[in-house]
């Protein structure tokens, strides 16, 4: 019998010192199970109770519960002092200096074209237009046949446009967003269709196979070549100031009739010529025209009760004159050194 009391007492002291010296949580486990699991040192003891007689086994019994309740005890205790500590450490470890500056990121900024197209945009919402996009993939109905540009057409030639097949190329203007519009809205129609387009062509400094396009279209109930003046006026003044002036020239498109090129007086000299103007006073600018009754016609709206006017403007142009960019493939190289001028 006092072979078990030396052992429960032995146990005891043991416990005692290993769980004092235990630091985490893990080590405290283990003692746990060590001492006071199934297969721990306790019930290996009690195992050897058996041997004990009646009156002694109670006393004895009495003596295994303290040991076991001053174990349990000395666990939590040590436990909640484990606990208590590692959450300071974290604390201290994890500690956040909210005084420190933040790192800079660099900013993000609109890309020239972008600019230019968010200007076009502005200055026409102002004046009751809405902006339609389309495909670039489209079918050759809407880019030429609709648009009066028939077979045999020079522009319609594979040395001029991309094919994907006999009846989809990549779209060489904007106005087949137009032609889209027309077959789905009835008038009056007042539209921007700023876009990529595609010709086939040598890259160089003013050329390029993709280049950027915003074409406009109004059609109503007695519109004219006035109207398309007013208009075209007015945009210029809001995109280059009150002082520019325009001039138009008769051209030919097949889907205007009249058409005109619209040249601004040069916003550097003001019409004096210089280098910018290259002596001229005048600066290219537009393609313009009264649409074509045919092409009405095409999308179903009644060329006697509605007529339109339609304009077509290169933005790479308004972008390198703006920025005095003078190399177009500037724009597509994504060159951080250009892009972060803008
Ligand atoms: C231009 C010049 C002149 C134009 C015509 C049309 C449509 F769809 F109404 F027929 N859209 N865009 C047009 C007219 C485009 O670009 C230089």
């Amino acid at each position: 019998m006092s072979n078990i009391r030396e052992k429960l007492a032995a146990l005891k002291t043991s416990a005692t010192d290993i769980i004092a010296a235990a630091t985490d949580v893990k080590s405290l486990e283990e003692a746990r199970l060590r001492f006071l699991g199934k297969k721990g040192a306790l019930t290996a003891i009690l195992k050897q109770m058996g041997t004990l007689s009646a009156e002694e086994r109670p006393q004895i019994g009495a003596v295994a519960n303290r040991a076991r309740e001053h174990i349990e005890a000395a666990l939590s205790d040590r436990l909640k002092d484990v606990k208590a500590a590692a959450l300071q450490q974290s604390l201290k470890d994890e500690r956040l200096d909210v005084t420190l500056p933040g790192k800079a990121l660099p900013q993000g900024h609109f890309h020239p074209l972008n600019i230019v197209v968010e200007d076009l945009k502005e200055i026409f919402h102002g004046m009751g237009y809405t902006v339609v996009d389309g495909p670039e993939v489209e079918c050759v109905k809407y880019v030429f046949d609709m648009l009066n540009t028939h077979e045999g057409h020079p522009a319609r030639e594979p040395s001029d446009t991309f094919y994907i097949d006999d009846d989809t190329v990549l779209r060489t203007q904007t106005s087949s967003v137009q032609i889209r519009t027309m077959l789905e809205t009835k008038p009056p129609i007042a539209i921007i269709s700023p876009g990529r387009v595609y010709r086939v062509d040598e890259s160089d400094a003013t050329h390029s196979p993709v280049f950027h396009q915003c074409e406009g279209l109004v059609v109503g109930e007695d519109i004219t070549f006035a109207d398309l003046k007013g208009t075209l006026e007015t945009f210029m003044k809001k995109l280059y100031g009150d002082s520019v002036r325009l001039r138009f020239r008769p051209h030919h498109f097949p889907y205007t009739e009249p058409s005109a090129e619209v040249d601004l007086s040069c916003f550097k000299c003001g019409g004096e010529g210089c280098s910018f103007c290259k002596g001229e006073g005048w600066l290219e600018m537009l393609g313009s025209g009264v649409v074509h009754p045919d092409v009405l016609r095409n999308c179903g709206i009644d060329p006697n009760k509605y007529t339109g006017f339609a304009f077509g403007i290169g933005l790479e142009r308004i972008a390198m004159m703006r920025y005095a960019v003078d190399d177009i493939r500037l724009f597509y190289e994504n060159d951080v050194r250009f892009l972060s001028q803008f």
